[in-house]
């Protein structure tokens, strides 16, 4: 086979839920947007920690302490060289993207923003990155302003150089849109973040499924990422930061781990990241993610991305031959999510319809209600890529819906 090309059947293969029936029907899993499905070596690996390798971490002397130790800290070396980061140190782990945004907005955002500085994020943002800074807003005054996008769900980046001004202190935006697929152009945003000293957060839930991110690449502050979409457990992500900013940033949650030393007068907080993880982490989490990147990274991250940009243009393809169908977010630069709406069809029934037929789609405003605001849709029907999905996928999809069109139509 072409070593450029992706072995489907192999990849498939180990994931034991793509073997599930629906309604009588075998499974075609096109929900990845809200969370992947497990391959077999990452649910072995969660399961051999809990039999055999269980034990806190940082605490025991004891062999099976300093042995759950290493693994924990073997994944945040993983971590650490699947996003090319400097240093374990700019690695924390958190529960997911939203607790990663939660953190920047809570500590960095207290301790950096005054009434009157601007925070700009951009109108594809799914809520997780958007609510923290209204929260920062009403409690401390700041400004919230919003990069409008075009009509295919692109931001402009003219635009965004007019918006900045010595007042912009941060720049929060998504690496790809999880209602639209829009692949931003961060690295030119993050030059421009630069040019008036503010700082760049880039929300990475749905990018780290889909391509290779370096974050000394991308130059940017902060980055987000959730196991959970990248084919690891729930409960579990990665904050990346540089390190000088991680170093002035005050705690986020104080508790165990997170202190070198207590006494009633005086706390001293420990080195990084463990400032950052307070309390017991999610040890099995972080070893099952850790398990994920390795398989993606045995997959090859080109290509991951080059068979997902296949399967997109098919199904983009397949989806405009329906009459009635219109696709909502045509950015030029896109990853492997496709929302459309159907004429005359609410996305809901739609897709219960779709159920019947053992396909998972997610109808939604998945989380991102002013994308809907701005394309006037109360909600979508979104298909959403992984690895285990082929063309096969797709044509059941398309034959889902004209068979829904019959009876809604
Ligand atoms: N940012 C983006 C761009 C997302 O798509 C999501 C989840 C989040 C942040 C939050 O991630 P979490 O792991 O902390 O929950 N998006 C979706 C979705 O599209 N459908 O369900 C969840």
């Amino acid at each position: 086979m072409d070593g450029s090309v992706l072995d489907f059947a192999q990849v498939r293969a180990q994931f034991p839920i793509l073997q599930l029936r629906e309604n009588g029907q075998p499974l075609v899993y096109l929900d990845n947007g809200a969370t992947s499905q497990k391959p077999q070596m990452v649910i072995d690996t969660i399961e051999r920690y809990y039999r055999e390798q269980n034990a806190n971490v940082h605490r025991g002397v004891y062999g099976l302490s300093e042995r759950a130790t290493e693994l924990y800290e073997g994944a945040r070396e993983t971590s650490r060289q699947f996003l090319n980061a400097r240093s374990t140190k700019e690695i924390v782990f958190v529960r997911g993207t939203t607790e990663a945004i939660n953190l920047v907005a809570h500590s960095w955002g207290r301790a950096n923003l005054q009434a009157g500085d601007e925070v700009i994020v951009t109108e594809m943002e799914h809520h997780s990155n958007i609510v923290p800074w209204q929260l920062l807003r009403d409690q401390m005054g700041i400004r919230l302003t919003v990069l409008r996008m075009n009509n295919r769900g692109e931001v402009c980046l003219n635009a965004l150089k007019g918006l900045v001004s010595e007042k912009t202190k941060l720049l929060a935006i998504t690496h790809m849109s999880n209602a639209l697929g829009t692949i931003n152009p961060v690295k030119e945003m993050v030059e421009i973040a630069r040019s008036v000293g503010a700082k760049i957060l880039v929300d990475g839930a749905q990018a780290t499924p889909h391509m290779r991110v370096d974050v000394q690449d991308l130059d940017c502050d902060f980055y987000a990422l959730s196991g959970h979409k990248m084919y690891g457990p729930t409960g579990i992500g990665v904050l990346y930061a540089k390190e000088a900013l991680l170093e002035a940033m005050p705690p986020y949650q104080g508790g165990g781990d997170m202190i070198y030393s207590v006494t009633f007068e005086k706390t001293e907080y420990n080195v990084l990241p463990y400032k950052f993880e307070a309390g017991t982490p999610n040890i099995a989490g972080a070893i099952g993610l850790a398990a994920a990147m390795r398989f993606m990274v045995s997959i090859g991250l080109e290509r991951i991305a080059a068979y997902e940009a296949g399967l997109l243009s098919y199904a983009t393809e397949r989806l405009k031959q329906i009459d009635g169908v219109r696709i909502i977010g045509e950015a030029e630069h896109k990853g492997g999510v496709v929302s459309f709406i159907l004429d005359g069809a609410h996305p809901h029934d739609l897709a219960t319809l779709m159920d019947q037929d053992g396909i998972a789609v997610r109808a939604s405003h998945h989380c991102a209600m002013p994308v809907m605001q701005h394309f006037n849709v109360p909600a979508t029907v979104r298909a959403s890529f992984g690895v285990y999905n082929n063309r096969d996928d797709i044509d059941r999809l398309v034959a889902a819906i004209e068979e829904a069109k019959e009876m809604l139509l």
